[in-house]
């Protein structure tokens, strides 16, 4: 393979729902550029993306494929990414190291949910966006929907630079008002006759060609001066200005394809190598060890890795893009994530299934490596001189939470090895071994990313689970102050246990006055105190010990022995066995014998003192409250409010955002459980949201009731 300069690369990305057509469009850009030499089709499994076992059995892109063309001197790197929601992880890494969005829009059925969500992701990294009607050919093509509803959902930037003239069935024609040409394809589609626009077109392409004119010629003044001027723009102006607007996403031009017959496809791959930037003209990624790396060939290598993916009979496979310098076949660099040093021993360049040996990836470009040792997504390997760490990819949050189990005892380790091997992959998941709640927790996307999960344990590691809603972490506390004491005593041959304690609980309060006097039940005690130690709780909030002991009760070589019985019992609350957290404890008296006072007698005596004043000081169960952001297009705003009210929702705020109405709420963590699921359900897919934890608040009595009953149960059975 010929080898080419950062100055003929060009790196995109192909984002859009599912059923757009990426991958078909991907499929004829390497036709066209004679990486393949037959067009395969999806529905026949035979596409150079799409080319996993998974993704067969879905019927769906499922990871983001590198592919490439070769075009007029050029390479383009294409990264065709999956549409579904669920896939947002591998929609985020593609676009953050290729430099325009390609959005492929089905003109035979519309934006769609995906569509939003990945054009979402490419405006959160400022990528430059060309959008595609394509499926032209179907019976009910309707492009002029497409561009209304492309125009509600991303603004007025969608401009046209192709419009069909036949949509439906017999598409064989579109006009360009760029060229101000007409291009005409034969049944087979590939190149097409290039013919002046007829006169029936002409006027409709004029006025087309002027708003592009305009669009192209907003964003500099030298070109507006000159387009008023003139009256028009050449081509090159044109490019230039438009170079501009899709830099500051003013424009956002519209082409027309049908993928499956390869139409339109080589006016794309032109439009791409002249308007899309060489690598080296977009900003760097940011590095954060303070240096100034350039992507430029003369530079200290570096390379960046965006994804991993164990294939069959090759092993793991490390796509990367090479930030500055070259890399060649057998060069040792340091993975600066690890610092551990690396060979690259095989470089390939790689389109989809398909990948073909090179000695060299200059800056710029993407390609793949094997055998490595410890690399993994978002590390930068480096010479070790340069000492490069490159910013990671922000991989999206998760959205779902469940609990994961092996059906059978004897897999259950495997079950975590096999998790942490998918998510090494896929970081858009997050797993971890809850030890409060003493379950696997798995946090991805949607329950589509579960069953992505599902389908791995079941046909590559042949382990049976099973999901499960995860428990709730609450948390017990008290709302009242209360009193009691315990006396530890126990004879058993020579030395016995003897310890007593005193103490009053009450609930802990930010900036609360010293303990002095307090009335229980209609009695007064006083305290005095002597010290006080506070306790931040690795769960969460505070428990402050206050001693206020007398005349020596008790010897302060006691004092910690107590603490840690209390803290025993704060670890397994005295309601439910969650975590306690925020109280204040005086002990103000006790007893100690001379002989038989040890520390293990002072810890049971704090524990049990401890567990009877928290239960008569009108202990309350309290449970995670989240910050709820919800988006929803304005027709179900209707639903989705009636939806939160039925999860014990507090809505704290509501307003417009980009064609969205936003509302902001207050859940219980306890009532959010699916619903990723239910918003799906509720706005067809369109609606989206973000939640973060934000509090502890006490749950409704009826609420502590069946947590409580729940939990007798549960300790009747053990
Ligand atoms: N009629 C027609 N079908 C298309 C066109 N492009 C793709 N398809 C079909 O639409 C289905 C989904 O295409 P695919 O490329 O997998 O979409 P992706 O999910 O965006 O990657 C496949 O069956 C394709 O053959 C097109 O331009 N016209
Ligand atoms: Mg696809």
């Amino acid at each position: 393979m010929k080898t080419y300069k950062t100055e003929q690369i060009r790196n995109i990305a192909l984002i859009g729902n599912a059923g757009a057509g990426k991958t078909t469009l991907a499929e004829a850009m390497l036709f066209e550029g004679g990486i393949i030499n037959r067009r395969g089709e999806v529905t026949s499994k035979n596409t150079a993306s799409d080319y996993t076992d998974i993704e067969h059995d879905f019927e769906n892109s499922v990871f983001s494929t590198l592919l490439y063309t070769e075009f007029k001197d050029h390479k383009i790197n294409i990264i065709d990414t999956p549409g579904m929601k669920a896939f947002a992880g591998a929609v985020t890494s593609s676009l953050s190291v290729t430099d325009t969005a390609v959005c492929v829009i089905n003109t035979g059925d519309g934006i769609g949910a995906g569509t939003e969500s990945s054009m979402r992701i490419a405006d959160k990294l400022n990528k430059p966006v060309i959008a595609i009607a394509n499926g032209l050919d179907h019976e009910n093509a309707n492009f002029d929907k497409i561009l209304e509803e492309g125009k509600a959902r991303f603004g007025g930037r969608m401009t046209i630079v192709q419009y069909p003239v036949n949509p439906g069935n017999e598409f064989n024609q579109v006009v360009d008002v760029l060229k101000m040409k007409m291009y005409q394809w034969g049944s087979d589609g590939g190149e097409p006759e290039i013919i002046d626009i007829p006169e029936s077109e002409k006027d409709k392409a004029d006025e087309l060609h002027n708003e592009l004119v305009e669009k192209a010629a907003e964003n500099d003044e030298a070109l507006m001066e000159l387009y008023f001027d003139k009256g028009t723009l050449t081509e090159d102006e044109m490019r230039q200005g438009m170079k501009l607007g899709m830099k500051d996403s003013t424009l956002m031009p519209v082409f027309c394809t049908c993928a499956k017959k390869d139409m339109g496809i080589r006016r794309l791959i032109e439009f791409i190598i002249n308007i899309v930037a060489a690598p080296n003209e977009y900003p760097m990624r940011e590095e954060l060890n303070g240096k100034d790396v350039k992507m430029d060939t003369d530079s200290p290598a570096s390379m960046f890795v965006f994804k991993t993916s164990l294939e069959p009979h090759i092993g793991e496979v490390i796509y990367f893009k090479v930030m500055s310098g070259k890399i060649s076949e057998g060069m040792d660099l340091i993975n600066t994530s690890r610092s551990n040093k690396e060979r690259l021993s095989t470089l390939y360049t790689v389109a989809g299934k398909n990948r073909t040996k090179v000695s060299e990836i200059v800056a710029g470009d993407i390609g793949a490596t094997v055998k490595l040792k410890e690399t993994k997504v978002n590390h930068t390997l480096s010479t070790k001189d340069a000492d490069y760490k490159f910013a990671p990819v922000e991989f999206p949050k998760p959205l779902t939470t469940v609990a994961i189990k092996a059906l059978s005892e004897a897999d259950e380790e495997k079950v975590g090895e096999g998790l942490h091997r998918l998510r090494d992959e896929d970081p858009s998941f997050i797993v971890n071994f809850s030890k409060e709640l003493k379950q696997l927790i798995v946090q991805a996307q949607s329950e589509y990313h579960l069953n992505v999960i599902k389908w791995f344990f079941d046909n590559e590691y042949k382990i049976e689970i099973g999901y499960k809603t995860p428990k709730v972490p609450y948390r017990e506390t008290i709302t009242k102050a209360a009193q009691s004491d315990y006396r530890h005593k126990k004879q058993s041959g020579g030395s016995g246990q003897f310890g007593e304690v005193h103490m009053i609980i009450e609930p802990y309060e930010e900036d609360m006055p010293a303990p002095k006097h307090f009335k229980i039940d209609g009695k007064d005690w006083q305290v005095s105190l002597r010290g006080t130690e506070e306790h931040e709780l690795p769960w969460g909030g505070k428990l402050v010990f206050c001693n206020c002991i007398v005349g020596g009760s008790i010897d302060a070589r006691f004092h910690p022995a107590i603490l840690k019985g209390i803290m025993e019992k704060m670890e397994e609350g005295p309601l439910t066995g969650s975590y306690a957290r925020d109280i204040r404890v005086c002990i103000y008296d006790g007893k100690m014998h001379p002989v038989d006072s040890n520390e293990i007698s002072f810890k049971l005596a704090g524990r049990h003192a401890f567990s009877t004043a928290f239960k008569n000081a009108d202990p309350k169960i309290l449970e995670p409250i989240y910050n709820l952001d919800v988006y929803t297009p304005s027709e179900r705003m209707g639903d989705v409010m009636s939806d939160l009210q039925g999860r014990r929702s507090i809505i704290m705020g509501m307003g417009s955002d980009k064609g969205y109405e936003k509302i902001s709420a207050k859940v219980p963590l306890k009532e959010m459980s699916n619903y990723t699921t239910s918003l799906n359900s509720l706005t067809g897919g369109r609606g989206w949201f973000t939640f973060e934890f934000d509090a502890y608040d006490k749950v409704p009595s009826d609420v502590q009731q069946e947590l409580l009953k729940a939990y007798e149960e549960e300790q009747a059975e053990e």
